[in-house]
C-alpha cells in the first residue's frame, strides 16, 4: 500500500482536475505524497518549501499532530451525526470558540464546508434579513471587478473574475459590481496599504444612487483579494465603504477566506484595518485545510432578526448535509488550540516587516512591474510575455517546483502565502528561488 502511494498512477485520465490545465498537467504531473510543518515530499522524494500554505489554507503547516490526533479520536468516536434538527456538543464548542477569536460584535456562526457555500451563505442571511426586517424590496448585490467569492452561481455572479462567469449564462440577476482598485500607475511597488484610491469607495454611493438604496441588499468584498494577484485596499476604502453602507441601511460583507485566521498578521482583516463588517465569511484556515469546513459570521443584530415567529418553526432554511461535521468541529478546535499555543494568529504581524523587504529585495529582478505586502500575503506582478499572457508567470511556477518551491500564479502575476509558521531563513529561501526562475524567464 505505501508502496502504491510513492509511485505515480499510471492512467491519469479518469480524474478531471479543478481549476488545472489538465493536458499540460497529465504530461508531467506534479505529485504530492506527503507532508510536514512547511515542506511538501513529492512521488520522486524531493522536498518542496510550501510558499502558499497549500492554496491560502495550511496557516500551521503541514500535519501538525494536535489536529492530526483530534481528527483520528474524532472519527472513531462520533463519525456523523445529522445535522438538522440534532446536535453535537463538539460544535457548539467549536462556535463559542470560534466567536471569541472573531471580532467583536460577530456572535453567531453558521457552519459550511467551503469558501463559496460559505459566500452562498452569507448572501442568503443578507437578502432574507432585509425580508424578515420588512425590507423585503433590498434584492440587489453589490460585488466588485476582480473579486473572487467561489465557484458558485452567487458567487461568480457578485465576483469579477472574467473567466470565472462567461461560460455560465446569466448568472444571477440584480448583481452590479464597483470598480477594482489596482491602480499600478500610481500605487506600483508600495510597501502595505496603498495610498491613493481609496476614493474609489465613492463609485459605491454612485451604484446605489443608481439602483436607490432601497433596493440594495448587500455589498460583498474581500478587504484584501486574494485569487486575483493580492490587491490591497487603498488608504481609507474599507472605511469609507462602511460608511456609505451604514448611511444606506446596507449590509457590508467582508468574505475573508483568506485574510481570516492570521494571514495579515491579526486574527481577521477586520481587525486589521478597524473595520467592522455585517457578516464575515471563512473557510480554509479554520481547520487548517485538514478537514473541508466554512464559517460565516454574523452580529447578534443580524441572527436575532431572525429568531422571530413561533418557536417550533425553522427560522432559516438553509444548511448542509454536513454543516458542522463532528470531525471538521474536532479539527478545528485543535486547530484553535494549536494557533493559540503558538501565537499564530499574530505571528504574522512580527514577521511582515521581514517579509516586506524581502519581497521587495526583488525591484530589479527581470520583468517585475510591481511588488505588494501585507502580513504574511505577497505578490510580484510580471510583465507578461508580448502575445502570451501568463506563460512568463507559468514557467516561473513550474522552475520553482523544480528547484524545491512551491509558489501560486494567477495570471501574470506570483502570489505568496506561506504557513505562519514560517522561519526567516525560509523567506529567504523563497525569494532566492523567484530570483533564479525570474532570471531564467526573463
Ligand atoms: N472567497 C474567497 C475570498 C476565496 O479566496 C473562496 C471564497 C472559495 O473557497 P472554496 O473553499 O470554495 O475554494 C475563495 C477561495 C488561489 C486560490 O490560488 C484561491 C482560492 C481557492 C483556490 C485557489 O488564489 N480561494
Amino acid at each position: 500500500m505505501s508502496n502504491r502511494l510513492n509511485v505515480a498512477p499510471n492512467d491519469l485520465s479518469a480524474f478531471w482536475m479543478p481549476f488545472t490545465s489538465n493536458r499540460q498537467f497529465k504530461q508531467a504531473p506534479r505529485m504530492l505524497t506527503s507532508a510536514k510543518d512547511m515542506h511538501y515530499r513529492t512521488t520522486d522524494g524531493r522536498e518542496i518549501l510550501d510558499g502558499t500554505a497549500g492554496l491560502w489554507c495550511v496557516n500551521a503547516g503541514h500535519c501538525r499532530p494536535k489536529i492530526t490526533e483530534a481528527v483520528q479520536r474524532q472519527v472513531a468516536e462520533l463519525d456523523y451525526a445529522p445535522a438538522f434538527q440534532m446536535g453535537h456538543p463538539i460544535v457548539f464548542e467549536l462556535a463559542n470558540r470560534l466567536v471569541d477569536v472573531a471580532p467583536e460584535g460577530m456572535n453567531h456562526v453558521f457552519f459550511t464546508n467551503s469558501g463559496s457555500e460559505s459566500v452562498e451563505t452569507a448572501l442568503k442571511i443578507a437578502l432574507a434579513y432585509q425580508r424578515v426586517k420588512g425590507q423585503g424590496a433590498r434584492t440587489r448585490l453589490i460585488g466588485r471587478e476582480r473579486g473572487y467569492h467561489g465557484v458558485n452561481f452567487g458567487g461568480i455572479s457578485v465576483g469579477g473574475i472574467v473567466t470565472n462567469r462567461k461560460m455560465f449564462g446569466t448568472l444571477l440577476t440584480g448583481v452590479d459590481h464597483m470598480p477594482h482598485t489596482h491602480l499600478p500607475a500610481k500605487n506600483a511597488f508600495t510597501r502595505g496599504v496603498p495610498e491613493h484610491g481609496g476614493d474609489l469607495a465613492d463609485e459605491l454611493e454612485r451604484i446605489v444612487t443608481l439602483h436607490d438604496a432601497s433596493t440594495v441588499a448587500a455589498v460583498i468584498v474581500e478587504p484584501v483579494a486574494g485569487s486575483t494577484g493580492v490587491l490591497i485596499p487603498p488608504q481609507g476604502y474599507l472605511k469609507r465603504l462602511r460608511d456609505i453602507c451604514t448611511k444606506h441601511g446596507i449590509l457590508l460583507i467582508f468574505d475573508e477566506v483568506i485574510t481570516g485566521f492570521g494571514r495579515l498578521g491579526t486574527p481577521f482583516a477586520a481587525d486589521y484595518f478597524g473595520v467592522m463588517p455585517d457578516i464575515i465569511t471563512t473557510a480554509k484556515g479554520v481547520t487548517n485545510g485538514v478537514i473541508p469546513m466554512g464559517a460565516v459570521f454574523v452580529t447578534s443584530e443580524i441572527h436575532d432578526a431572525f429568531m422571530t415567529g413561533p418557536e417550533h418553526m425553522i427560522e432559516f432554511f438553509h444548511g448542509y448535509t454536513y454543516s458542522g461535521n463532528p470531525i471538521a468541529s474536532a479539527a478545528a478546535i485543535a486547530t484553535l488550540d494549536t494557533y493559540k499555543e503558538e501565537g499564530l494568529l499574530t505571528r504574522g504581524a512580527e514577521l511582515a516587516p521581514y517579509w516586506e523587504d524581502a519581497l521587495h529585495s526583488l525591484k530589479d529582478a527581470p520583468n517585475v512591474i510591481d511588488i505588494r505586502n501585507i502580513g504574511l500575503v505577497g505578490a510580484i506582478e510580471l510583465q507578461p510575455i508580448a502575445g502570451e499572457p501568463t506563460k512568463r508567470a507559468f514557467s516561473a511556477f513550474v522552475k520553482a517546483f523544480e528547484k524545491g518551491v512551491l509558489i501560486r500564479t494567477t495570471g501574470d502575476i506570483i502570489a505568496l502565502s506561506p504557513p505562519l509558521i514560517i522561519e526567516k531563513g525560509q523567506i529567504d529561501e523563497i525569494v532566492d528561488c523567484v530570483r533564479t526562475v525570474l532570471n531564467e524567464v526573463a
